[in-house]
Parts: C-alpha cells; sequence; structure tokens
C-alpha cells in the first residue's frame, strides 16, 4: 500500500511505505470536543469502549489478509484489473477507518477507559493517511485515483529509438543508471536527457494529484483537522504545530553541515563542469548529483574522495563481480550451445541468485542481533527481481500481509550497495511486524512512523569498512585518521545530504493541502523548497506543465515523507544506544554491533512495543532520552564536519534564498 496512506489507516500492508499504520498522537481539538451524544442516545460507558476498539482489531484480523492481497497484486501485476483491485480495497477499507475515526469521538468524555483501550481510542481519531469523504461517490474517487497515480509512476518509461534505430523502452532503474553515472562518464546532455525524460512520466497525473488532495482535504475537514497535512502532523503523540517546531528544531541542528559539504561539492563539480554548467556560487542543477532526484549524492564519491587510493569502499564493484560469477557458473553448467533465449534465462536465474544472497547478507546481521531467520514464506512470496513480463511497482516496500507471520519485500534487486543498504532498511520494516505481531492489530505499527524507517538504517551503520572487509565486499581497509574522512564523506553524501530533501518533501505537499501552494503553482512552488532547502535547481526552466513533485514515488504513492528525515536523526540515536548496551567504546562511526546479543536484545524489546505507547516512552527505554535530537548524528560526523571546515576556508559557500 502505498498507500501509506494507509498508513494510519490501515490495516496492513506495506510499509514502505506502510500501510496500515497507524500512528499515534492526539489531536487537541479532538480530544476537547464534546461527546457526540445525540438526545435520547445513552452516554457510552467504559465498556463501550472496549467493545468498540475490539470492533475495529477483529475488522483488521479479518480483513488484513484479503486486503492485502488485493494491494500486492495490483503492485506485483500492474494492470487495469490490479489498479482495480486496489480501488476497492482501499474503498473498503477507507469507509470503514474513515467512520471509525468519526465514531471514535464519542468516546473523548468517557472517564476510567483503561490505558490500552485510551491509546486506541487515540490511534483511531487520528484517522487514515488517506482520510476519505464519507459521501460514497467522492470515496470511490478518491480510492480510484489512488490506484490509478501509482499503477501510472509503476509502469512510467522512456521509449527512444536504440543504436540500431529500434525502439527501446527504459523503465526508472535503468533511466536512473544514466543519472546515477557510476563507472562511466556520460556527457551533461545525456544526463539531462535522462532527467527530463523521466519528469515528463508525471505531468498526465498532475490534474489528478490535485483532485486527490482536494478529496482528502475534504475528509480530513470531516474529520475535524485544517487539512490534510495537520491530520499528518497529527500523528506524534504532541499538537501539529509542536510537531512542525521539533522538525524546524531538528532541521536548525544539522543545517550547518549541509551548508558546509553542499560547498564543497558544488566546488568539485564547478571545476568538473565549469561555469556556466554549475555556477560557483549558485545552484547546484539537480541532474549532476548521481540521482534522479538528487536526494542522495554517495554516487559522487569517486570525485569528492578526500584521500585518493587510501582504502577500496566500492561495495557495488563486489556485488557486480558476485552476480557475474553466478552467470558464468550457469554458462559452464549448461549442456549444448545456449540459443539467446537460454542465455537470457541464465542472466535472469543469476540476478535472482544474487538478489538472494544479498537479501541473505541483510539477514544474516538481524540473525547475529538475536533475531529470528526469516520464516520459509518470505523467501517464497517476497518478489526480489525485476520480472521480465510485466510492470511492477519497483519502489521497494515491505509487507505484513496477515498480521501473523506473512511478512514479504518487493524490491528490483540490482547488485549495487545502494540496493543492498535498501535491503537492510526493508528487513528494518520486517523485523518490526514480525516483533510486534503478538500486539492488538491497533498496537501494530510504529512507536511512530519515524522508528519505522530508522530501523533497518541503523543496522546498515555498523556496516563500517571493517565490517565490508570481514563479508568480503571490500578490501585493503586501512585505519588511520584519513580513511575515516573517506568513510565518513561516502557516508555523509548520502546521509547528510538527504536531511533537507527528506524535510522539504512534506513541507510541499502540507503547503499543497493547506492551500498555500495553489494548483497553479505545484511546480514553482516545488522548486522554491529545493532552492531554499537543498540548493539545488532544475537543469533547465520549469513550467506549470510540468509536475516535477510527481516524478518521485512518494507523491503518486501518497506515502508522507516527513518520517524518513525523522529516521535519518533517530537512526543515530538508536545505534549509539546500542553501541552503548554492547560495551563499545570507541567513536561511534567505528561501532558494529554485529553478533551482540545485548544490543539486539535491547532493539528487539523496543521493536515489541510497536505503537502500545507514545513515542517518547519507547524511545526512552532504549535510549534514555524523550525527544529527537540530532547531537548523536552531529557527533557521528564531527571529523567530517572539521575536514570541511578546513577544505571550504575562503570559499563563499551558501546560496542565495529563493
Ligand atoms: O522509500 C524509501 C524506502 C521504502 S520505505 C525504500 N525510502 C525513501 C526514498 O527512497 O525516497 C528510504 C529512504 C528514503
Ligand atoms: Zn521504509
Amino acid at each position: 500500500m502505498n498507500r501509506n496512506a494507509l498508513h494510519r489507516l490501515m490495516i496492513v500492508l506495506p510499509l514502505c511505505c506502510g500501510l496500515w499504520l497507524l500512528n499515534a498522537c492526539s489531536r487537541q481539538q479532538d480530544d476537547q470536543a464534546p461527546a457526540v451524544a445525540a438526545s435520547g442516545e445513552a452516554a457510552p460507558t467504559v465498556e463501550d469502549a472496549d467493545r468498540f476498539v475490539a470492533e475495529v482489531n477483529q475488522f483488521r484480523k479479518d480483513n488484513s489478509a484479503r486486503l492485502a492481497a488485493a494491494y500486492w497484486v495490483s503492485q506485483t501485476y500492474i494492470s487495469e484489473d490490479g489498479q482495480l483491485l486496489a480501488a476497492a480495497a482501499t474503498e473498503e477499507q477507507l469507509a470503514f477507518e474513515s467512520a471509525k475515526a468519526e465514531e471514535a469521538k464519542r468516546f473523548n468524555d468517557v472517564q476510567g477507559l483503561s490505558p490500552e483501550t485510551a491509546r486506541a481510542i487515540r490511534l483511531i481519531k487520528l484517522g487514515p493517511t488517506m482520510p476519505a469523504p464519507s459521501d460514497p461517490a467522492k470515496r470511490a474517487e478518491l480510492a480510484k485515483l489512488a490506484a490509478k497515480m501509482e499503477a501510472h509512476y509503476g509502469a512510467g518509461q522512456w521509449c527512444r529509438p536504440n543504436a540500431d534505430g529500434q525502439e527501446e523502452c527504459l523503465k526508472l532503474q535503468a533511466i536512473e543508471k544514466i543519472i546515477d553515472n557510476v563507472g562511466q562518464d556520460n556527457r551533461v546532455e545525456e544526463i539531462e536527457a535522462a532527467w527530463n525524460a523521466w519528469h515528463r512520466t508525471s505531468p498526465p497525473i498532475r490534474k489528478d494529484y490535485q483532485r486527490f488532495a482536494e478529496l482528502m482535504n475534504e475528509g480530513a475537514q470531516e474529520l475535524g483537522y485544517a487539512d490534510t497535512g495537520e491530520l499528518w502532523r497529527g500523528g506524534y503523540d504532541m499538537s501539529p504545530t509542536e510537531f512542525d517546531t521539533e522538525v524546524e528544531r531538528l532541521w536548525s541542528q544539522v543545517e550547518p553541515l549541509y551548508e558546509q559539504l553542499h560547498c564543497l561539492v558544488r566546488d568539485k563539480l564547478n571545476t568538473k563542469y565549469g561555469d556556466d554548467v554549475v555556477p560557483a556560487d549558485g545552484l547546484i542543477p539537480a541532474h549532476l548529483l548521481g540521482n534522479m532526484w538528487a536526494q542522495q549524492w554517495g554516487n559522487l564519491y569517486p570525485l569528492l574522495e578526500p584521500y585518493p587510493g587510501l582504502s577500496n569502499l566500492d561495495v557495488s564493484s563486489a556485488l557486480r563481480a558476485q552476480r557475474d560469477a553466478e552467470y558464468r557458473k550457469r554458462l559452464a553448467e549448461f549442456k549444448g550451445s545456449p540459443t539467446p533465449r537460454d542465455l537470457a534465462e541464465m542472466e535472469h536465474q543469476a540476478d535472482a541468485a544474487q538478489a538472494v544472497a544479498m537479501t541473505r547478507v541483510a539477514e544474516d546481521f538481524y540473525v547475529s542481533l538475536g533475531f529470528p531467520k526469516l520464516p520459509d514464506s518470505f523467501w517464497n512470496k517476497s518478489l526480489l527481481v525485476q520480472p521480465r513480463d510485466r510492470d511492477v511497482v519497483c519502489h521497494a516496500s515491505a509487507w505484513d500481509m496477515n498480521l501473523q507471520g506473512d511478512v514479504r519485500i518487493k524490491q528490483c534487486i540490482e547488485p549495487s550497495e545502494e540496493q543492498l543498504t535498501t535491503i537492510h532498511h526493508e528487513l528494518g520494516h520486517i523485523y518490526y511486524y514480525l516483533a510486534y505481531n503478538h500486539l492488538p492489530p491497533l498496537f501494530q505499527t510504529g512507536a511512530h512512523d519515524g522508528f519505522h524507517e530508522a530501523i533497518g538504517d541503523t543496522i546498515t551503520l555498523s556496516l563500517t569498512p571493517a565490517h565490508l572487509e570481514k563479508i568480503g565486499l571490500v578490501d585493503q581497509v586501512t585505519v588511520s585518521e584519513q580513511a575515516t574522512i573517506n568513510s565518513q564523506m561516502k557516508q555523509a553524501l548520502d546521509k547528510i545530504v538527504f536531511l533537507p530533501w527528506g524535510k522539504l518533501v512534506d513541507q510541499w505537499r502540507w503547503k499543497v493541502f493547506s492551500g498555500e501552494i495553489g494548483p497553479e503553482q505545484y511546480n514553482a512552488g516545488w522548486w522554491q523548497l529545493r532552492q531554499q532547502y537543498q540548493g539545488v535547481g532544475p537543469p533547465n526552466p520549469r513550467s506549470e506543465d510540468d509536475f516535477d513533485p510527481g516524478a518521485k514515488y512518494h507523491i503518486p504513492g501518497n506515502t508522507p515523507y516527513t518520517r524518513y528525515f525523522l529516521a535519518f536523526i533517530l537512526q543515530f540515536q538508536f545505534q549509539k544506544a546500542l553501541c552503548d548496551a554492547a560495551g563499545f567504546e570507541g567513536p561511534l562511526h567505528e561501532c558494529d554491533t554485529y553478533g551482540n546479543a545485548e544490543a539486539g536484545k535491547r532493539f528487539l524489546e523496543m521493536l515489541a512495543q510497536g505503537a502500545s505507547q507514545p513515542w517518547p516512552d519507547t524511545l526512552e527505554k532504549l535510549t534514555g532520552t524523550r525527544s529527537m535530537d540530532a547531537s548523536a548524528i552531529l557527533d557521528y560526523f564531527a571529523p567530517l564536519q572539521a575536514y570541511l571546515e578546513e577544505q571550504n576556508q575562503g570559499k563563499t559557500c551558501g546560496w542565495s534564498a529563493p
């Protein structure tokens, strides 16, 4: 689902976008609203409230497998039929969840509720991530739009004549390779063509998105929220306004480090491409940062490597070599002379075998911490490689199909470091699902959505150069201060660079929902935020015929995005706590929790709490603090910060405000 929306709302599903996740929260105005006691109706009792919660839990138990099956099919077999199934499931789920969110207000004045029931009612009142109007026709329209936009994104492609003059169609992952520009030196024009091609896929859903936002707002307003953004911000056990302030506070902690990194990257790109392409004191063009959305710049590491030649940190080469060895093995074992079809089949088998091997690497880390092995059904039912015969939504996601152990991931795995990291990320969701499956369905979600996104990422922080060497993915690891700077640079290009992007995606959506960015300014508003936060600009002039936000999965997929911003801060807090539990005494960036039972136990204990209590309680139990805080990430990158300051001396950093 990604419907992420469903996140809170729903029941089940994918978290990658999680589906049904609910989050905690509290809405002041709801809490203060009078109980809806129609004249003549007896005031609800504690027992009524218990029954109400039990009914919602039962609905989820009874329906999650069926609904999840519809979403799974729609995303792993993109077709009109799949859209129909997904829309019908969403409609049903939204009808139930929206009605219950409204009904839950009846219990506002009931005294003496058990803590579990009070918590469950708070969660129900939040409403779905995709709040639906109560008018059935509008609800159906909303569900249809959601299914359509997601399918449209998943089926996006770029068709052009190839070298032989034949039409060739590239899907997103193939187009991304041109932009990622790893191990090649594509011409700027080629990169820009790829960027343009992908950004041409989204204008067809611009009108749909406008209507979708309108309908969700109507649903949110029926529930008593000002707009959908307020509903989304309400899921954090504090008021939406307090949450806003928290996000700003966290951003202000990390912004200076991002600006330093931006400064050095711009300088290197300016040297490489010249003033005409990358102005020395202006915005960096978005297509030259080694990522379709310029959200993480790790692919630029070879250009930024502080001390070249010290260590080999190139995990992708090792993964590709493993995959090629799989292929050669099959070729050697083949009897007779293979036809082109046989060769293609062997290529596919090698891809699939390598995808399983990479997933096993990630599983092994969790198992080393004392987590269970993944169930057989995970291996049998997950989608780990892009099928050759149909479109699927390749954007990675993790699924809890039935709230009792049928967990899967859907990811078009390729042999690259980025994909290996994403597998660890997705397994974080999977292990969260498994750890809280014993709870009532309403509590089967993250402490908040940022927790869910941070679990697997925390594990990736242990993939230090020393660890990667141990598992045979890099060699010649050097231990020195210079080697530390190298490795931190590589990490920061992903982990620090992500932060402004992680914040701005929902800044855009919140403004769209509130009307501050009107439909006639969707694209201009988007680039204004990208300039403000990332210091990045479009490669060529954009207009309101474009819909560049729609070229990022989470917009058509309606997955809230601030969760990732929070996760990128929280994962360092989690890692610090786990390393403390493991008795590790060195600098945080050297800590590898692999095989540490105590760290694993503490982590699992946190996961097992799900959303059964406010997230500050859960955070405190693991980390000793009740707030999210960027000091762990800043401490982690302290060596790099010093290096950047020194490198940037005398340079003019920053860019003009929009
Ligand atoms: O969407 C994801 C995950 C699924 S929850 C693959 N991520 C964000 C993105 O790709 O934009 C992980 C990091 C940020
Ligand atoms: Zn995720």
